[in-house]
């Protein structure tokens, strides 16, 4: 393992890459990462980074999504069955239906889309940034693809009409109330954090909603000590090495998401070595796919 690390490092070197990884990605590729992050901290990051190689360890959506806002880059994805099974469940058929039967709306699609989805859609958004997106078009009516568990948080709370898309990530939505409530039995003592796009009935009992780096940020900054963590498990990893004097527990070992630990140093390794495997988006798709993420990275910078 010491090897094949050190090989990545060189390889890493003489290419000039830099290596991007989703909180979810598994602890030794979290590791060994330059930039840990959640979408929105990657994909600005990824618009940003000098390197002219971007190796992303994550899911295909998020290397797309780092290829559309860098296109001179490479952006390599170690392997290609790293896929989503929320951003599979739209195609651009459906999302055109709702278009159709609702003219006057606009589109925002969740970051866990593919670029053909992004490529029709007014605007963008993370789990980190939804509500925020929403609140900021100005039509009072909103298609919100395709996540109905993040998009039904967000209609909760905007004053907007929001018109929901039936996907929903399988991993969040395993995690049932029953879950949650007999992993509060268990650590009485504390306070739950579950993901957007968990089910309402999970959001509603858990004390509060935050995408992972909202996760990552409440934790450093909130006066309690203990956690019930309702997301993939890769985030407690994340949690336990970088808030270290307090304590984290992952609600169902159900938050599993087998795509997410596709990638492995071997993979990553190989990616280096051979340049593989390239992004490739059809330029048409990938010039319309940039205008809502630049939009939503625009909104982004001008409220901070
Ligand atoms: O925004 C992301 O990266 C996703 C998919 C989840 C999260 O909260 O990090």
């Amino acid at each position: 393992m010491k090897k094949l690390i050190s090989e990545i490092f060189k390889l890493k070197k003489e290419k000039d890459a830099v290596i991007l990884a989703h909180n979810y990605q598994l602890p030794e590729i979290q590791d060994i990462a330059d930039f840990i992050g959640d979408s929105l901290e990657l994909s600005m990051l990824a618009s940003n980074v000098e390197a002219p190689v971007i190796i992303f360890c994550g899911v295909q959506f998020m290397a797309e999504t780092a290829k559309i806002l860098s296109p001179k880059k490479d952006v390599l994805i170690p392997t290609l069955n790293a896929g989503c099974p929320l951003a599979d469940m739209i195609d651009s058929n459906s999302l055109s239906q709702l278009q159709e039967k609702y003219p006057n709306a606009s589109t925002v699609c969740y970051v866990n889309s593919s670029a053909e989805i992004k490529a029709m859609s007014d605007i963008c958004c993370t789990s980190a940034n939804a509500l925020k997106i929403v609140d900021s078009i100005d039509s009072t009516e909103v298609i919100f693809v395709p996540d109905k568990g993040l998009g039904s948080y967000v209609a909760e709370k905007t004053n907007k009409k929001v018109i929901l898309y039936e996907g929903y990530c399988p991993t969040h939505f395993n995690l049932t109330k029953e879950d949650l409530l007999k992993a509060k039995e268990l650590h009485p003592d504390a306070v739950t954090i579950v993901h957007p796009e968990c089910s309402k009935e999970v959001r509603d009992i858990s004390n509060f909603v935050f995408g992972t780096s909202g996760m990552l940020k409440f934790a450093r900054e909130s006066k309690h000590n203990k956690f019930l963590i309702g997301t993939e498990e890769g985030m407690i990893y994340r949690l336990r090495k970088e808030v270290p004097n307090k304590e984290f527990f992952l609600i169902s070992s159900k938050l599993y998401c087998p795509n997410m630990k596709k990638t492995n140093l071997q993979l990553l390794y190989k990616s280096l070595s051979e340049f593989r495997y390239t992004i490739e988006i059809p330029k048409n798709i990938l010039e319309k796919a940039r205008y809502p993420l630049l939009k939503m990275l625009e909104i982004e910078s001008s409220k901070q």
